[in-house]
Order: structure tokens, then C-alpha cells, then sequence
């Protein structure tokens, strides 16, 4: 953090949105800088849930991991990433998912997986 830091924009629940999230950043005064969005003087808290819903997840986590490894941004997990992991990641005993592939939970996921479908990797990439 530096000086002149004034403060933070809080923002949650995207949910793929990324027009939104984007229409937002710009009202809020953040401007790109080498395909970053970043606020002269302020920073962005996410509060989570960046996927399921809408389609534009990729699109929102193109936007959102830079700005958070760059310093223009802290985020936090929602539990839509939580339940996402945890539908990715093998049981121990190699007996079924953390999340079970119910047809409830799939359903939560589809758009999410939708997604990311045929690119061989998802944001979250970790084994238990
Ligand atoms: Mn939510």
C-alpha cells in the first residue's frame, strides 16, 4: 500500500458478468494501463463469487487475477469458488469428489464448466 492510497471500492457477486463488472471499473474511475484496470489512488476488494450464472466467467477472471497479482486489487473467495474447487478436487481415498457430481450440483456448475469446456485447465488448479 502507499500513501496515496485513499481507499477501496468493494465488489461482489459478478457472477460472469463482465460487461457489468467492466461498465462498473469505468464509472468507478479505474482505467486500463497494459490491459490492467487500475485507479490512480484506489483499490477494488472482491468479494467473491466471480463464477456460475452468466456465461462471461473467463472473461471476468481475465480481468480480475491481473489486477490482483499486479497490487490493484484484494480479493476474497466466494463460496461459488469454494463449491468449484471442491467439485474439482478427488477425494483421498480416490472414491468420488470433495463435491459430489450430483445432478444438483452439476446443474450449479454447468454454465461454469460451459465455460472452461476444452481448454484442458480451469482458474483453479490444486489437489487435495
Ligand atoms: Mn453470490
Amino acid at each position: 500500500m502507499t500513501d496515496t492510497n485513499t481507499g477501496f471500492d468493494l465488489i461482489g457477486d459478478i457472477h460472469g458478468c463482465a460487461d457489468t463488472l467492466q461498465a462498473m471499473l469505468d464509472k468507478l474511475g479505474y482505467r486500463q494501463q497494459d490491459g490492467i484496470y487500475r485507479h490512480p489512488v484506489r483499490r477494488v476488494i472482491f468479494l467473491g463469487d466471480f463464477i456460475d450464472r452468466e456465461p462471461r466467467q473467463r472473461e471476468v477472471i481475465a480481468i480480475v487475477r491481473p489486477m490482483v497479482e499486479s497490487g490493484a486489487a484484494l480479493s476474497v473467495m466466494g463460496n461459488h469458488e469454494f463449491n468449484a474447487i471442491a467439485y474439482a478436487t478427488r477425494c483421498r481415498d480416490g472414491k468420488g469428489y470433495l463435491r459430489p457430481h450430483s445432478k444438483k450440483n452439476a446443474e450449479q456448475h454447468e454454465a461454469f464448466l460451459k465455460a472452461y469446456e476444452g481448454t484442458g485447465s480451469t482458474p483453479f488448479s490444486w489437489t487435495v
